[in-house]
């Protein structure tokens, strides 16, 4: 009985003799007027050796092929029941069917720390955005040496995997082996950690080296870190990303930025209704047009100078045209039309090191690798307007330097 299931499941796990068995079945069914409309043009069946599951299911239970309407009823019940059932357990909502991002767990306890940035791992994805915040001021920092990195790609299950890629662009990050603890996945790392973990295995993860634990798992926390933690060792002390005048600022722009944009994207492209996406995507867009305005007369978003809050908007922008405009369903307007935040968006990008963290081609991969939003997993190209050659062209926004007041953030 079991072979019978299995067989009819999958055409090449079939005997031969198994195959001989089920073709009178076949004719059997092939007779019912109601479930085949093509009964009158249906030619004799010829031997299929590569059919697919479904030509086969169908195959066996009507004939030649289904009616399109049946076709669509039964896939489009089938599917959405398997669908929501995936998302119930990959993005976890609230009960209006909105994306609810799960809190991290190993968060730093600023007061008490004592990390001398000293031992310390790095682990990222350079698809995901909250990963490569802590790429970009680790490079801005100049902590390479002291914080070494290994960078994970997603593997065919979607969890994070080692394997060492090389590129044609040696300017360009690559994913790596894993360089601390030789691990095959990122889920081995965090069960290295004493006391073990069972919660998801995200990108960005901070592992302390010595003691073999996990530092931090949270993007907010590991760039706080990076920036003002690991002066004794990081080359660029100077640059403070977070300046103690600026505090509050920051602050408030995260507390926009960070629900409506950074999450505000995932929140569009995870929605579980209609409601909920009407919601994310009219949030989103509505904070992309102020936070346009701003940027029309202050060069980044705290004034004349770079902080985490321009860190953390860069890499929600940098993705924005390349996959969250169709994959997320972000599609009211592209980046592209946004002249101020376009040019802001290029401006940073063009601060020295920061490009080579940006590597379009493994973000488009990996985003376009999302099973549930993207079953089929073709790839679509990447847009002419998200290359390189265009983000590296002149943004002209040194010209608002004059006008770099800091300007009441809008709190709605
Ligand atoms: N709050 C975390 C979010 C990290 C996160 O969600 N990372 C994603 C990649 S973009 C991940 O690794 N997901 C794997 C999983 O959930 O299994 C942070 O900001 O560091």
């Amino acid at each position: 009985m079991a072979t019978t299931t299995i067989s009819f499941l999958h055409p090449s796990l079939s005997s031969p003799a198994q195959k001989r068995t089920a073709r009178p079945r076949t004719k059997t069914f092939q007779g019912s007027p109601k479930m085949s409309l093509n009964h009158q043009q249906r030619q004799p069946e010829q031997p299929a050796p590569n059919k697919g599951l479904l030509t086969t299911i169908t195959g066996f239970l009507w004939g030649k092929a289904l009616p399109p309407q049946l076709l669509v009823t039964i896939i489009r019940t089938t599917w959405t029941s398997m669908w929501q059932l995936m998302m119930k357990q990959l993005a976890p909502s609230d009960p209006k069917g909105s994306f609810t991002r799960p809190a991290s767990q190993f968060r730093v306890n600023f007061d008490s720390t004592q990390l001398s940035g000293q031992n310390l791992h790095l682990y990222v994805g350079l698809a995901c955005p909250w990963a490569h915040r802590t790429l970009i001021v680790r490079a801005l920092k100049d902590l390479e040496e002291a914080v070494p990195v290994s960078i994970a790609s997603p593997g065919i299950n979607g969890l994070w995997e080692f394997r060492q890629e090389s590129g044609s662009n040696r300017d360009q990050l690559m994913p790596t082996f894993d360089n601390a603890n030789g691990c095959k996945t990122l889920r081995e790392v965090y069960g290295l950690h004493r006391g073990g973990y069972s919660g998801r295995a995200t990108v960005p993860l901070l592992w302390d080296v010595e003691r073999r634990e996990v530092v931090c798992n949270e993007s907010a926390d590991i760039i706080e870190l990076f920036n003002s933690g690991f002066d004794g060792v990081a080359g660029n002390s100077s640059l403070d990303l977070s300046p103690p005048s600026l505090k509050e600022k920051i602050k408030e722009w995260n507390q926009i930025i960070y629900p409506n944009v950074n999450n505000g994207v995932y929140r569009c492209g995870f929605a579980q209704s209609q409601e909920a996406y009407d919601d994310a995507v009219n949030n989103l867009f509505s904070t992309l047009d102020m936070l346009d305005d701003h940027l029309a007369t202050s060069r980044y978003l705290c004034g004349d100078v770079l902080t985490l809050a321009d860190v953390c908007l860069f890499t929600t922008l940098i993705r924005f045209d390349l996959a969250y405009n169709v994959l997320f369903k972000c599609t009211k307007r592209k980046l592209l039309e946004y002249n101020n935040l376009h040019g802001y968006m290029r401006d940073i990008y063009q601060i020295p090191k920061v490009a080579s963290t940006c590597n379009l081609e493994a973000i488009m991969d990996s985003y376009f690798k999302l099973f549930p939003l993207n079953p089929g997993g073709i790839r679509p190209v990447i847009p002419a307007s998200c290359k390189h050659e265009v983000l590296s062209k002149a943004h002209n926004r040194e010209s608002l330097l004059s006008f770099g007041k800091y300007t009441e953030v809008p709190v709605s």
